[in-house]
């Protein structure tokens, strides 16, 4: 999805997803990807002091009936197409997460829920107003769902796959992906939302040329799904909020769908609003997962021990 500014009002972002929803289904596709937090802007960029304006960003209870998105799922059950996507969620308890859900469209239901678990940034602004600030810590509370695979019925010719879903940073985290792997996971599903140039966030030792700052961010991007996609003998999908929101905030577009090999089998090409679709067959994992990632056999875990100590 390519920009989406602060003052966009929600219906026109929705107009724009069930266009890409019906230019997916008119490719053949099963499922559906779209970004993290999708409905509107990144507000987590923005210090919001209106409670008001904040609630507006948000999903409250279920997302499938909340009216900002519920067309969304509705045209998804029409299509028959299964879609995922990722929303700012109100819980019923009043906790605030960033999520994702699978809808299933032959039943339609939410077949699965994740909450973003590694939340990137701030709790407070940076101190320069320039600055580009990313205040996930103030707005979402971790995940508590834990990552969890799933297995999708009446998809990919019946051959049921297992899937898995993160968030954007999480995609950085090699215990994420492990987590997900050793489920057997088939297809991981990864929206987000990347600043580019972006110097207070990224560190001063980043670049301060926006064009290579941007560079270096998409090819953090590939080298994470790539490499993960590999180590872990899975598809993954990633989709990417894109362009330059507010004519000011630059988000790296980068969508692209990658293979068991760590192959990417097609990205995007622009900015904008796009469709990327490749066909996943599942048996394509096989190699992987029963010789060099034959976890079984070869992962040695009384020398992992460290890896989950504090
Ligand atoms: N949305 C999100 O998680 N973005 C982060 C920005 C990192 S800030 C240093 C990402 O990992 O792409």
């Amino acid at each position: 999805m390519g920009a989406t500014h602060r003052t966009d009002p929600r219906s026109k972002t929705l107009d724009r997803m069930l266009k890409l929803l019906q230019d997916a289904a008119d490719q053949s596709a099963e499922l559906c990807l779209l970004p993290e937090t999708a409905f509107a802007t990144f507000f987590p960029r923005y210090l919001i002091n209106d409670p008001e304006e904040l609630d507006a960003f948000f999903e409250h209870g279920d997302v499938i009936k909340s009216p900002g998105a519920a067309p969304l799922f509705n045209k998804a059950k029409q299509l028959g197409i299964d879609v995922s996507v990722g929303f700012a969620e109100v819980a019923d308890n009043g906790e605030r997460f960033n999520s994702s859900v699978y809808y299933h469209a032959l039943t339609g239901s939410i077949l699965a829920k994740y909450r973003k678990i590694h939340l990137p940034g701030d709790f407070e602004p940076f101190a320069d107003p320039e600055a580009t600030n990313q205040l996930e810590k103030r707005y979402f509370k971790p995940g508590n769902l834990g990552f969890e695979a799933f297995r999708v019925p009446d998809l990919a010719a019946g051959s049921e796959p297992i899937m898995g879903m993160m968030i954007c940073n999480d995609r950085r985290w090699p215990e994420a992906w492990r987590c997900l792997g050793l489920q057997g996971v088939e297809i991981v599903l990864c929206g987000y939302n990347t600043a580019g140039f972006a110097p207070h966030l990224w560190g001063s030792d980043a670049s301060q040329d926006p064009k290579q700052a941007e560079e270096t961010a998409l090819f953090h991007h590939k080298l994470v799904m790539q490499s993960n996609s590999y180590m872990n003998a899975t598809f993954s999908i990633s989709a990417a909020r894109a362009g330059m929101d507010d004519g000011k905030y630059a988000l790296i577009g980068g969508s692209c769908i990658v293979g068991p090999e760590g192959n990417i089998l097609a990205e995007t090409k622009t900015v904008e609003d796009e469709v990327i679709v490749a066909d996943c067959d599942l048996e394509l994992c096989r190699q992987g997962k029963t010789r060099t990632f034959d976890f079984s056999r070869h992962r040695r875990v009384e020398h992992y021990k460290r890896i989950v100590e504090q």
